[in-house]
């Protein structure tokens, strides 16, 4: 039987470059120039689709695909795919949930660590010579001991939750409902009642049309001026423009962020502050990971396509 053909959105690794292409006869979105001449011309032919988190695929590109059967998502964030348009066809999607949960706890304790101690800024004084021309750094602040809230008690909140511990962090979280694997960390029910008892807010949530700006600025004014907002969850979770205005006049402390309204170009106010620690969405971006993730999204084709149950379906 022929190779199925599959639309890839975004590039991958070589290391899954190559085998996906040995699986499928696979049609590289991304290279093309003319992106609408291109899925008119392959759409057709399109049996699955392969994606990244960030890059999903959109009700004109399901659209193109008349003979779409399944999209398969490299990234647990599935929030990018039209998932109205794939339900109303039937069609499958997965993702890539689990494998990378460690990796973005660790990115997000990383990122609260490293701008409360102001890691990024000693690092320069030290490379540039003024640690011997000038003296010691700046201090800091401390993290252990201080209280942390959690926004999104789901798999990747929990491994953040319990790497906070580790650090002596207070931690409540706040949810749908109560989770009953929280232990003893306190449920909160309002976003902004649990940054008003924070010193840093991590937002974990899976990103919806019901999480749309849940961060806004009565959850930032509450977290309050010595507070820092950790965001390694999507851009679309935090009213952006209230972010920025906060962190401009001192309403917010600081924030540590891996995603960005219009990433990968985002809003060069940023650039400006000095309270923001900025990383390039790259939370699951470790070789370990990534290889994982790779392999799922071609086992949830290959399971597809051959007729099996599908190892990690979102719909
Ligand atoms: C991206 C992510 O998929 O898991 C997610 O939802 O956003 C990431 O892992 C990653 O940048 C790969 O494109």
């Amino acid at each position: 039987m022929a190779a199925p053909h599959i639309l890839q959105v975004g590039p991958y690794p070589a290391w899954d470059q190559e085998p996906l292409e040995a699986a499928f006869t696979v049609h590289r979105y991304f290279e093309a120039a003319d992106k609408g001449a291109f899925l008119a011309e392959v759409g057709p032919q399109i049996r699955g689709i392969a994606t990244r988190g960030e890059l999903g695929a959109d009700a004109a590109m399901i659209a193109a695909c008349p003979n779409l059967e399944i999209v398969s998502v490299y990234g647990v964030g599935y929030d990018a795919v039209d998932l109205d348009a794939c339900r109303a066809r039937g069609i499958r999607v997965t993702n890539t949930p689990d494998v990378l949960t460690g990796d973005v706890a660790d990115l997000g304790v990383a990122m609260m660590l490293a701008q409360s101690r102001g890691m990024v800024g000693a690092e320069a004084w030290a490379r540039s010579g003024s640690w011997a021309n000038q003296g010691l750094y700046q201090l800091q602040r401390r993290v252990w001991g201080k209280r942390a809230g959690v926004l999104g008690l789901g798999r990747i909140g929990f491994e953040v939750a319990k790497r906070l511990a580790g650090f002596d962090l207070d931690i409540a979280y706040s949810d749908v409902a109560a989770k009953p694997y929280a232990g003893q960390w306190e449920f909160i029910a309002d976003p902004v009642a649990l940054a008003e008892r924070s010193d840093f807010l991590f937002v974990t949530l899976a990103a919806s049309a019901a999480t749309r700006h849940i961060v806004g600025r009565e959850v930032i004014e509450a977290l309050g001026p010595e507070g820092m907002l950790i965001n390694v969850s999507r851009a679309a979770n935090v009213d952006e423009e209230a972010l920025l205005a906060a962190l401009e006049t001192g309403k917010l402390g600081s924030a540590a962020l891996d995603v960005f309204e219009g990433e990968p170009a985002f809003n060069p106010r940023f650039l400006a502050l000095p309270n923001v620690l900025l990383q390039p969405h790259h939370a699951s971006g470790t070789i370990e990971t990534r290889k994982a993730m790779g392999q799922l999204v071609r086992d949830n084709l290959t399971a597809h396509f051959a007729g099996q149950e599908l190892p990690t379906p979102v719909i």
